[in-house]
């Protein structure tokens, strides 16, 4: 077997896990308020790249974590996640018409219930968190819900989004926009890799300083790759409206950097991600492979 087929296998099995406890745990439709309901699972079920979820696990596999820990501590990230992506394209914000190739969440139900489901989302997040037994040491399980918390808030994804917003037009010097993205792309990344280590055995203090700043360097680098692919690539590809960047006159890396430097950047912090990772041994296999994926993803 090759070792992209092997990668291909085991990511394909996480989504499978993931997709199954999603589809099963997401209110069903059929309960009122059902169309709620159903705009919910439109927002979560059958689409992205699930990379929040697959970090979660692959840094489960650095301690031993168990499966159904996992599971629910990657679907909270990823309910979290959705959530930023429907209030993101809401006419207040990005204004967007597309989202994973299907129209967005408010073009489809409207934009008060895209809001209402953005609000639930969040709450079914730290629902699940607080509601399944995650690990043996309340206080382990406690401090994941904390965390959560942290990264998706003012302090975070939230306070990075306002700092985007404000952004708009302005010019950014490379540290501001690199302290913009560490809160609003970076907050979950790490948030997903630490919360994933967290399911399993405690990590001494080297490692949890290696592993954070893996999640650190792989949060901008995934950011980078966003603003590289938003000018490189069409819509079809992205499933997402392309070019929206340069449209808005936002800042980004491309802006800032140019697109060739930009390109170099993503592929130095690849390297910074992975020797971060040398501690962890044979066991850092899969966190080596998804930052791999995240850089040369094609959308
Ligand atoms: C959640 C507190 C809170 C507030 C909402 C709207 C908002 C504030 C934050 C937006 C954050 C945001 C949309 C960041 C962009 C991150 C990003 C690059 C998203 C695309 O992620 P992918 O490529 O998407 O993983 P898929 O569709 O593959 O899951």
């Amino acid at each position: 077997m090759t070792l992209q087929t092997d990668f291909d296998q085991w990511s394909g099995s996480v989504c499978k896990t993931m997709e199954d406890f999603l589809q099963q745990h997401l209110p069903d439709p059929s309960i009122v308020p059902r169309q709620l309901h159903e705009a919910m699972r439109y927002a979560v079920l059958d689409g992205g790249k699930r990379v929040r979820p697959l970090l979660a696990f692959a840094a489960g596999e650095l301690v031993e974590a168990p499966t159904t820990a996992l599971t629910v501590v990657a679907a909270s990230i990823e309910l979290i996640h959705a959530y930023s992506l429907v209030h993101d394209d809401l006419p207040a914000m990005d204004n967007d018409t597309l989202r994973r190739g299907k129209p967005t969440c408010h073009v489809r139900f409207g934009e008060a219930l895209a809001l209402l489901v953005g609000d639930t989302l969040q709450s079914l997040a730290f629902q699940w968190l607080s509601g399944f037994s995650l690990h043996a040491d309340p206080r382990q399980q406690l401090l994941m819900i904390h965390q959560l918390a942290l990264a998706s808030g003012s302090r975070g994804m939230g306070g990075g989004q306002a700092i985007d917003l404000q952004s708009t037009d302005n010019t950014l010097s490379l540290p501001e926009l690199e302290a913009m993205h560490l809160k609003k792309t970076g907050a979950l990344i790490r948030a997903a890799v630490l919360m994933g280590a967290e399911c399993g055995r405690p990590l001494t203090p080297t490692e949890q300083q290696h592993l954070s700043q893996y999640a650190n360097t792989l949060g901008l680098a995934f950011q980078v790759v966003d603003d590289v692919l938003d000018a490189e690539m069409d819509t079809a590809t992205l499933g997402k409206t392309a070019g929206k960047d340069a449209a808005a006159n936002k800042p980004t890396y491309v802006s800032i950097m140019g697109l060739s430097q930009a390109k170099d950047f993503s592929r130095e912090l690849l390297s910074t991600a992975h020797e971060s990772l040398v501690p962890f041994g044979h066991r850092r296999r899969r966190l080596e492979e998804l930052a791999h994926f995240i850089v040369n993803r094609r959308s």
